[in-house]
């Protein structure tokens, strides 16, 4: 059949000719032997679901234990983001800055032309329209990812607002963000000749996964596995639309946003940034102790990852979630740890290389106090307590990034307003690193600029602290770096030019969950015992809690925080809490390494809060 058959003759009457002209185009180079548009159906998704398990990569959970889920097996190299295969293509390197792998656009694509020639033969091709936001939002943004993987097609059905509906928003002419996918592996070579599939067709030696900021253009070639894949999330709400987001006055951030409700029943909304593997999802649907419950404390969760906050009509930020679904890291998730996570995993999730039990359900460390007699691991073989690997050391049972793909609707404290498409307001900003030193656990920022500087210098210790030394910080401004789309430096005078669209700034603080006491054991319990700090900041959000100010920003004193139910001395506060000046001074120190790596493009204003903060201390 013609490319123009394959896809005229699949296409839906509402798909517009800008997205036809897109798909011919892409059907033409990848040769594919079917074109597919998806629309969003339940029974489609039972389609994919059924192909993923006649793949041979997934299985159908035990359906009383876990309705409508599976489990999937990657392929043991196919497993992770690959940040050093992703890059930034826009016309000048000073453009990406020196946090971002950069190429030079026109190289890059005839690079990927030539990969992307043929590469569907023998495959699908499916057209997968779909939504950043709620369907209509002024904040929300459109998106169509070609794939040939029907496992990105079920889960950008949960982590999207994904089918036919995209198309009527688009119309005739509508902007999307082209994003372009392939597994990589054709089964049909140039000259005809065929091959087997495999369970999980991936193409580790020739990955890339590139965006083109210019023409808000996503290429994605040989990892089928989470952000490399699900083209939606890291590339597009945080790469592409920080981008975006700079050109036209608005944020795209990897920020989670919650609400707390107090006893008075007034909604407080705030948005945290924490870097990979701090415990966002944990914070996002955190359970307040029973004692704060008891006098009206709750928080709702909008969303564990990304935030787009744009300023509203009266000047103040309004934030969304671009995303429908939770990618959430399994391995550490119980219902000790996180029991909205557990409740949301219940049913429709698609659980990727954790492993499982003789019953049919899943099962990951961390779990349960005890692990199960006998399970299936993530690559498929026995597994018992006492499994080790080629090393001699315990044999892991999940993949320490194993995943779960939840709707975001099956969270039980999901915020009623998680959906609307006016967002919500935001009035605090909290950011965070794990620092087993120096930062105290909360300080809040005295303004804006402030503010700025402080999530500029986030950062997290790469080793524990050595005799006498300091553990390594990696800087994670915001903890942006992986996913801004162009120069941080430029990235930080954005954030400082918001001051002057927006008349209510939101408060911001710098929080710590992981300063480490003499004995090396962490001075704060940590998870729902966080909702005491979240209490504090959002009292200050309404100048009702007491703060007292230091060199760093304002603190609570120990009767400002609520302990009841808690049995936390004013000694460890004090520990928690201290500002030590001489571990200030080598911070200080270590934030110019970073002030220098950006120096030519950084906002001046940041280097003198720097110099500030040195008077003030
Ligand atoms: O390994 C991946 O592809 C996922 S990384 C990820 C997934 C969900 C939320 N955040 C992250 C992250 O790295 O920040
Ligand atoms: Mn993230």
């Amino acid at each position: 059949m013609s490319t123009q058959a394959l896809v005229d003759s699949s296409a839906p009457p509402n798909a517009g000719p800008h997205v036809l002209d897109w798909v011919r185009q892409i059907t033409e180079l990848t040769q594919p032997d079917a074109v597919y548009f998806c629309d969003g159906s339940e029974a489609e998704d039972r389609r994919m679901r059924e192909l993923i398990v006649a793949s041979g990569s997934g299985t159908w959970l035990n359906s009383e234990k876990r309705p409508n889920s599976l489990l999937v097996r990657s392929d043991v190299n196919d497993v992770a983001r690959v940040e050093q295969r992703t890059f930034i293509c826009c016309r000048r390197e000073d453009e990406a800055g020196p946090t971002n792998n950069w190429h030079e656009p026109k190289g890059m694509k005839a690079k990927l032309s030539a990969l992307f020639a043929g590469c569907m033969r023998g495959r699908t091709l499916y057209v997968v329209p779909f939504s950043m936001g709620p369907i209509g939002s002024p904040i929300a943004q459109y998106g169509i990812e070609i794939s040939d993987s029907p496992y990105v097609v079920a889960n950008m059905r949960i982590m999207t607002r994904m089918g036919a509906r995209v198309f009527d928003q688009l119309g005739q002419d509508g902007f999307f963000v082209r994003c372009l996918h392939s597994v990589g592996y054709p089964l049909i070579d140039a000259n005809g000749v065929r091959r087997p599939d495999v369970a999980w067709p991936c193409n580790p030696e020739s990955t890339f996964i590139t965006h083109f900021p210019e023409e808000r253009l996503i290429m994605s070639f040989g990892s089928g596995y989470g952000g490399n894949a699900l083209l939606g999330k890291k590339c597009f709400a945080l790469r592409i639309a920080s981008v975006m987001a700079r050109e036209e006055g608005w944020m795209a951030e990897h920020m989670l946003i919650l609400g707390v409700r107090d006893p008075k029943g007034r909604k407080t909304y705030v948005t945290a940034a924490f870097p990979s593997a701090c415990g966002k999802t944990n914070f996002a649907m955190l359970i307040p102790p029973q004692e704060l419950r008891e006098q009206g404390w709750e928080v709702t969760c909008i969303g564990d990852d990304i935030a787009w906050i744009k300023p509203g009509p009266d000047g103040r930020l309004r934030a969304i979630n671009p995303e429908a679904g939770f990618f959430g890291v399994a391995p550490g998730t119980s219902y000790e740890s996180n029991p909205m996570a557990m409740e949301s995993v219940r049913n429709g999730t698609i659980f990727t290389n954790v492993a499982l039990t003789d019953d049919g359900d899943i099962w990951w460390e961390g779990m349960t106090r005890e692990s199960p007699a006998h399970l299936i691991d993530w690559t498929g073989r026995d597994w018992t307590p006492e499994a080790k690997d080629a090393a001699g050391k315990p044999r892991l049972a999940a993949h320490p990034n194993a995943r779960f793909t939840a709707p975001a609707g099956n969270c039980p404290i999901i915020d009623p307003d998680w959906e609307n498409p006016a967002g919500v307001e935001v009035s605090a900003m909290i950011f965070g690193g794990r620092r087993a030193t120096t930062m105290p656990l909360v300080f809040q920022t005295f303004d804006w600029t402030h503010g700025v500087y402080t999530a500029a210098t986030v950062g997290s210790e790469m080793t524990a602290a050595a005799a006498g030394t300091i553990g390594q910080v990696r800087r994670d401004p915001m903890a942006m770096v992986p996913f801004c789309g162009y120069h941080m430096a430029d990235y930080f005078a954005h954030w400082l030019g918001m001051r002057r669209s927006v008349h209510h700034l939101p408060r911001i603080f710098h929080v710590n969950w992981f300063r480490k006491g003499a004995d090396g054991k962490f001075l704060w319990p940590g998870f729902g015992e966080n909702m005491r700090v979240l209490k504090w900041a959002v009292g200050r959000c309404y100048g009702e809690a007491l703060g007292r100010e230091t060199a760093i920003g304002w603190v609570p004193e120990y009767e400002s925080i609520d302990w009841a139910g808690l049995d936390f001395s004013e000694e460890r506060f004090n520990e928690a809490m201290n500002i030590d000046r001489e571990e200030w001074h080598r911070e200080l120190v270590m934030q110019d390494e970073l002030f220098m790596k950006l120096y030519r493009q950084l906002p001046k204003e940041l280097v003198f809060q720097r110099e500030l903060l040195i008077a003030r201390l």
